[in-house]
């Protein structure tokens, strides 16, 4: 148990799970950083509902989405830290889980405010399908992203995050990791994007993503359908090639939108405090 408050001790506590050598890639990086990415992804700026306060993933209604399968890794990596520092909210561990697992692989350091609530107001629940669908293309990727108030430049950005982890058939029906190293943090994805050629393949489950087969360590990489639509529509392609040549500017720009992110619909005063917590009802009470 840890002082209320003390973010430090349960950063501290992130870092040393980071290291798994029974699980995927050897590192719960990349899945923490999925789970970080769900539990903000779903806000809608318009009824501002959805979000990463509330936590609602611990429940059937947001955790039982098809879209958030496999999560529940994330959350059970994370549990001995709730465990050990009980004061802090779900909401607030799961988006520090991503930000520390994005530091630990190297990544940019990415600014984090605690205060979320881990109380499920009803009347901001998100309905399913607010998540998107890597078989899509780029409508859809605007449709998703700017319901939560990106432009194409941060849509690119984030879709930086494929550097990280890989596609299981028993998730999400894709397969394969994008990059040869997947638990490094880097721009690799972006110029993976631009130097290959991908070539579509059907997957025996009928599911269909791009492929390359790298001789090197005779691997075959992978992108989504959504992965590739960046590099086809005019508008995301400047910004991807931008990111291929310029890994420092990727950084900080990824560093600014993912803290974005995992801020939508969290409300705060001028000191940080956050204001549509409910703090009576489960939210962190310094
Ligand atoms: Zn992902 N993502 N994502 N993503 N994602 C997967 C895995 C990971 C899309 C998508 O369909 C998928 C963002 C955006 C988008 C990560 C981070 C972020 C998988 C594979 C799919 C299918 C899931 C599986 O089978 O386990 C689509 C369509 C996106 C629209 C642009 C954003 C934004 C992210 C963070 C900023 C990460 C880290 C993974 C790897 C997870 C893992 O378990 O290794």
């Amino acid at each position: 148990m840890s002082k209320r408050g003390d973010f430090e001790a349960v950063r501290k506590d992130i870092a040393k799970l980071m290291h798994q050598p029974e699980y995927d890639d050897g590192s719960a990086g990349p899945v923490l950083v999925r789970l970080a990415w769900h539990s903000a992804g779903t806000y809608d700026a318009d009824t501002d509902t959805g979000g990463s306060n509330g936590a609602g993933m611990r429940y059937e209604a947001e955790g039982g989405d098809p879209a958030n399968a496999g999560l529940q890794h994330a959350r059970v990596f994370l549990e001995p830290v709730k465990e050990k520092h009980s004061w802090i909210t779900y909401a607030d561990l799961w988006t520090l889980g991503g930000i520390v697992a994005i530091k630990e692989m190297g990544g940019p350091e990415i600014p984090w405010k605690g205060g979320r609530t881990d109380y499920v107001d009803d009347s901001k629940l998100p309905p399913r399908g607010r998540l998107p669908d890597g078989a899509q293309g780029s409508d859809h990727l605007r449709f998703i992203f700017y319901r939560m108030g990106f432009t194409d430049q941060e849509i690119v950005a984030l879709s930086g995050a494929h550097n990280l982890g890989r596609c299981h058939s028993d998730r999400s029906g894709f397969e394969g990791a994008w990059v040869n190293n997947p638990t490094r943090f880097s721009n690799q994805y972006f110029r993976l994007l631009l130097s290959l050629q991908w070539r579509k393949k059907r997957l025996p489950n009928g599911v269909e993503q791009y492929v390359h087969y790298d001789e090197d360590s005779e691997a075959e990489l992978m992108m989504l359908p959504t992965d590739i639509a960046l590099t086809q529509d005019k508008s995301f392609r400047t910004w991807v090639e931008l990111y291929a040549r310029d890994k420092d500017r990727f950084f900080e720009d990824f560093s600014k939108v993912f803290s974005k992110l995992i801020e939508l619909g969290i409300v705060r005063d001028e000191d940080g405090k956050v204001t549509n917590a409910d703090n009576e009802r489960g939210g962190y009470h310094a």
